[in-house]
């Protein structure tokens, strides 16, 4: 079978500010080391490399409330990433974005939407990411970006420095939540994900449906009126500590390797990925090389497969069984 060429523009976004750990601004050149271009090429992919953003520095960015950490730095680079990405998809790429920290989330999807306002979101992470600036408690804005892009939370938003550009994108029915653990999602967070209906399966979820049934459901859930663009947003934190340590909240009982690849391999079977953003690889957090070389090689082998890579091979044609002679 011909394999589709897909042209997918990658945006290296080194960006650490919406956590606290240092390193993960180091994600983008890590991930690029593992091979990921690469990786695309060999599956037919056109990639066009558009290097890493350059984030300027934001003097004096004071504390929000005094206690959410660099609000215009993340929203500057959330800006930046958002031009670019929204150039990406105009341009008629789909578009990787890695990461740097998940508070970049809000630049690439609120740029992609500028392209494709009907897309969904599919967010898998160990977190939910959805606290608001107001119900945040380590203070840190990669715990909150999904708060940022949804309508129908805007009424509890307060206005944060560094974010006046941004015009939220999202409907509360748009978005697919997984993730890892209630006990390390916020109760907050808990809250906002049941209190606005918003679709989600946690690792217990999983446990009980088996990731098939979890991916069928997310498909249904997005697409029954119609096919619209996908939007993966993929925390590599989402998968068990013992696959990706070198990362900065890792948590107990992620996803296997398995539901990974079954998750972007059946994302990448409707034909309808337009972007994706791999984020919070942190090389300065393995305990050894190989830890962080593990770490990003699972980050590449999420993106290969969300554009076409497979567990099965190519299914080559023996043309003839040999005949013992
Ligand atoms: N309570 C945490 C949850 C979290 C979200 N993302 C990470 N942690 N890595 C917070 O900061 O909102
Ligand atoms: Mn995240
Ligand atoms: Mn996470």
């Amino acid at each position: 079978l011909p394999k589709p060429a897909h042209s997918v523009a990658l945006i290296g976004a080194p960006f650490a500010r919406g956590q606290r750990r240092r390193g993960v601004d180091r994600g983008p050149a890590a991930i690029r080391n593992a091979g990921l271009t690469k990786r695309l090429a060999g599956l037919g992919c056109q990639v066009y490399d558009f290097g890493d953003l350059s984030f300027t520095q934001v003097p004096n960015d004071e504390l929000y409330n005094n206690l959410v950490k660099y609000p215009r730095s993340v929203g500057l680079a959330s800006q930046v990433l958002a031009d670019s990405v929204s150039g990406a998809v105009a341009a008629g790429h789909r578009c990787v974005t890695i990461g740097g920290d998940h508070s970049l989330a809000v630049g690439s999807i609120s740029g992609h939407t500028r392209q494709c306002p009907h897309l969904c979101v599919i967010w898998v992470d160990a977190h939910a990411d959805i606290n608001t600036p107001l119900t945040t408690q380590s203070g840190n804005l990669h715990g909150q970006p999904v708060s940022f892009l949804l309508r129908e939370l805007q009424d509890k938003m307060p206005m944060l420095p560094g974010f006046s550009w941004l015009k939220p994108c999202l409907s509360t029915s748009d978005i697919v939540v997984k993730f890892d653990s209630c006990m390390f999602t916020s109760e907050t967070a808990i809250y906002i994900l049941k209190n606005y209906g918003i679709q989600y399966y946690s690792m217990r979820d999983i446990d009980r449906l088996g990731i098939q049934k979890v991916m069928e459901r997310t498909f249904e859930q997005l697409m029954s009126r119609r096919q619209r663009p996908i939007h993966l947003s993929f925390d590599i934190d989402a998968f068990d500590p013992s696959l990706a340590p070198a990362t900065g909240t890792p948590v107990l009982g992620g996803l296997t390797y398995r539901e990974g690849m079954y998750i972007t391999e059946e994302i990448y079977n409707t034909g309808l990925l337009s972007a994706v953003d791999l984020v919070e690889v942190n090389p300065l957090l393995g305990a050894s090389q190989e830890e962080v070389n593990a770490t990003a090689s699972l980050a590449v082998d999420v993106i290969a497969t969300c554009f076409g890579q497979t567990r099965e091979g190519t299914h080559a044609v023996l043309y003839e069984l040999p005949t013992p002679s």
